[in-house]
Protein backbone atom coordinates (compact mmCIF):
# COMPACT_ATOMS: atom_id res chain seq x y z
CA UNK A 1 0.00 0.00 0.00
CA UNK A 2 2.77 2.41 1.10
CA UNK A 3 4.71 1.54 -2.13
CA UNK A 4 2.20 2.14 -4.66
CA UNK A 5 1.27 5.59 -3.08
CA UNK A 6 5.05 6.40 -3.48
CA UNK A 7 5.29 5.24 -6.71
CA UNK A 8 1.93 7.55 -8.10
CA UNK A 9 3.19 10.55 -6.23
CA UNK A 10 6.52 10.14 -7.80
CA UNK A 11 5.05 9.85 -11.46
CA UNK A 12 3.02 12.66 -10.39
CA UNK A 13 6.45 15.06 -9.15
CA UNK A 14 8.07 14.11 -12.46
CA UNK A 15 5.59 15.06 -14.75
CA UNK A 16 5.28 18.33 -12.96
CA UNK A 17 9.18 19.24 -13.14
CA UNK A 18 9.69 18.05 -16.77
CA UNK A 19 8.20 21.16 -18.31
CA UNK A 20 9.44 23.32 -15.02
CA UNK A 21 12.95 22.51 -15.96
CA UNK A 22 12.60 22.51 -20.07
CA UNK A 23 11.28 26.20 -19.29
CA UNK A 24 14.61 26.76 -17.61
CA UNK A 25 17.30 25.77 -20.10
CA UNK A 26 15.73 27.24 -23.42
CA UNK A 27 16.68 30.85 -24.14
CA UNK A 28 14.19 31.64 -26.60
CA UNK A 29 10.46 31.86 -26.05
CA UNK A 30 9.68 28.78 -25.34
CA UNK A 31 6.68 28.36 -23.13
CA UNK A 32 6.70 25.73 -20.05
CA UNK A 33 4.32 22.18 -20.95
CA UNK A 34 4.11 23.84 -24.76
CA UNK A 35 6.21 21.68 -26.65
CA UNK A 36 4.60 21.17 -30.20
CA UNK A 37 3.18 23.33 -32.25
CA UNK A 38 -1.05 22.64 -32.04
CA UNK A 39 -2.17 24.90 -34.42
CA UNK A 40 0.38 22.78 -37.38
CA UNK A 41 -0.74 20.67 -39.91
CA UNK A 42 1.32 18.11 -41.97
CA UNK A 43 -0.42 18.44 -45.15
CA UNK A 44 1.98 15.88 -46.73
CA UNK A 45 4.93 14.34 -45.39
CA UNK A 46 7.49 12.22 -48.53
CA UNK A 47 11.14 11.29 -48.58
CA UNK A 48 12.53 10.97 -52.12
CA UNK A 49 13.56 7.16 -52.66
CA UNK A 50 17.32 7.06 -53.52
CA UNK A 51 19.47 4.39 -55.72
CA UNK A 52 21.12 2.18 -53.37
CA UNK A 53 24.44 3.67 -52.94
CA UNK A 54 23.38 7.14 -52.55
CA UNK A 55 23.42 8.71 -49.35
CA UNK A 56 22.00 12.33 -49.94
CA UNK A 57 18.09 12.76 -50.64
CA UNK A 58 15.32 15.18 -50.27
CA UNK A 59 12.69 14.79 -48.07
CA UNK A 60 9.45 17.19 -48.54
CA UNK A 61 6.83 18.04 -45.41
CA UNK A 62 4.43 20.69 -46.71
CA UNK A 63 2.75 22.34 -43.64
CA UNK A 64 -0.23 24.45 -42.60
CA UNK A 65 -0.39 27.05 -40.27
CA UNK A 66 -3.95 26.98 -38.92
CA UNK A 67 -3.20 29.68 -36.20
CA UNK A 68 -2.93 33.73 -36.39
CA UNK A 69 0.44 34.07 -36.06
CA UNK A 70 2.95 33.60 -38.47
CA UNK A 71 5.78 30.62 -37.40
CA UNK A 72 9.32 30.12 -38.57
CA UNK A 73 11.31 27.19 -39.45
CA UNK A 74 14.42 27.03 -38.17
CA UNK A 75 15.91 23.67 -38.28
CA UNK A 76 15.08 19.70 -38.92
CA UNK A 77 16.94 16.48 -37.98
CA UNK A 78 16.40 13.04 -38.42
CA UNK A 79 18.19 10.37 -36.18
CA UNK A 80 18.58 8.32 -39.94
CA UNK A 81 20.92 10.62 -41.72
CA UNK A 82 24.15 12.67 -40.11
CA UNK A 83 22.96 15.87 -41.23
CA UNK A 84 19.72 17.75 -42.09
CA UNK A 85 19.28 21.18 -43.61
CA UNK A 86 16.62 23.74 -44.82
CA UNK A 87 16.85 24.91 -48.83
CA UNK A 88 15.23 26.15 -51.64
CA UNK A 89 15.27 25.78 -55.34
CA UNK A 90 15.58 28.74 -57.76
CA UNK A 91 16.23 29.34 -61.12
CA UNK A 92 18.37 32.33 -62.28
CA UNK A 93 17.78 34.35 -65.64
CA UNK A 94 18.70 31.43 -67.43
CA UNK A 95 16.50 28.84 -66.31
CA UNK A 96 19.06 27.12 -64.76
CA UNK A 97 17.67 25.50 -61.03
CA UNK A 98 20.14 25.61 -58.21
CA UNK A 99 19.26 25.15 -54.35
CA UNK A 100 20.26 27.18 -51.41
CA UNK A 101 20.93 26.18 -48.24
CA UNK A 102 18.67 28.99 -45.77
CA UNK A 103 18.48 29.31 -42.19
CA UNK A 104 14.95 29.59 -42.67
CA UNK A 105 11.51 28.83 -43.71
CA UNK A 106 8.24 31.02 -43.30
CA UNK A 107 4.83 29.50 -42.48
CA UNK A 108 2.44 32.72 -42.75
CA UNK A 109 -0.42 33.01 -40.04
CA UNK A 110 -3.46 31.02 -41.48
CA UNK A 111 -1.55 29.79 -44.19
CA UNK A 112 0.78 27.27 -45.72
CA UNK A 113 4.56 26.19 -46.27
CA UNK A 114 5.27 24.24 -49.27
CA UNK A 115 7.24 21.58 -50.09
CA UNK A 116 7.92 19.98 -53.44
CA UNK A 117 10.99 18.88 -55.60
CA UNK A 118 11.15 22.35 -57.58
CA UNK A 119 10.86 24.22 -54.52
CA UNK A 120 11.28 24.08 -50.70
CA UNK A 121 13.02 21.43 -49.52
CA UNK A 122 14.48 19.62 -46.28
CA UNK A 123 18.15 18.22 -47.50
CA UNK A 124 18.91 15.37 -45.80
CA UNK A 125 22.75 13.84 -45.95
CA UNK A 126 24.52 11.13 -44.77
CA UNK A 127 21.95 8.36 -44.92
CA UNK A 128 23.17 5.80 -42.31
CA UNK A 129 21.38 2.81 -44.02
CA UNK A 130 19.73 2.51 -47.89
CA UNK A 131 16.00 3.71 -48.08
CA UNK A 132 13.15 1.28 -49.01
CA UNK A 133 9.81 2.61 -50.57
CA UNK A 134 6.96 3.01 -48.12
CA UNK A 135 9.77 2.90 -45.04
CA UNK A 136 8.67 5.34 -42.67
CA UNK A 137 11.35 8.28 -41.56
CA UNK A 138 11.07 10.15 -38.32
CA UNK A 139 11.50 13.66 -38.45
CA UNK A 140 12.04 17.18 -35.84
CA UNK A 141 11.00 19.90 -37.29
CA UNK A 142 12.08 22.90 -34.95
CA UNK A 143 10.54 26.72 -35.06
CA UNK A 144 12.04 30.00 -33.72
CA UNK A 145 9.91 30.09 -30.75
CA UNK A 146 11.91 26.44 -29.58
CA UNK A 147 8.64 24.28 -30.06
CA UNK A 148 9.32 20.53 -32.00
CA UNK A 149 7.06 18.99 -34.38
CA UNK A 150 7.82 15.24 -35.00
CA UNK A 151 6.60 14.31 -38.24
CA UNK A 152 6.94 10.42 -39.97
CA UNK A 153 7.73 10.73 -43.62
CA UNK A 154 7.33 8.29 -46.13
CA UNK A 155 9.66 7.23 -49.09
CA UNK A 156 8.26 7.37 -52.29
CA UNK A 157 9.41 6.89 -55.66
CA UNK A 158 8.36 9.42 -58.45
CU1 LIG B 1 18.72 20.50 -51.69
Amino acid sequence: MFSRTFLVLSASVLLLALPVAAGHESHGQLRPGAAAPAEVRVVSARVLAVPPGIRDTSAFISLRNTGTRPLVLRAVSTPLAGHSMLMITRKDAQSRTSMKIVQSLNLPARGTLPMAPSGNHLMVMGLKRALKVGQKLPFTLTFSDGRTLKVSATVYKP
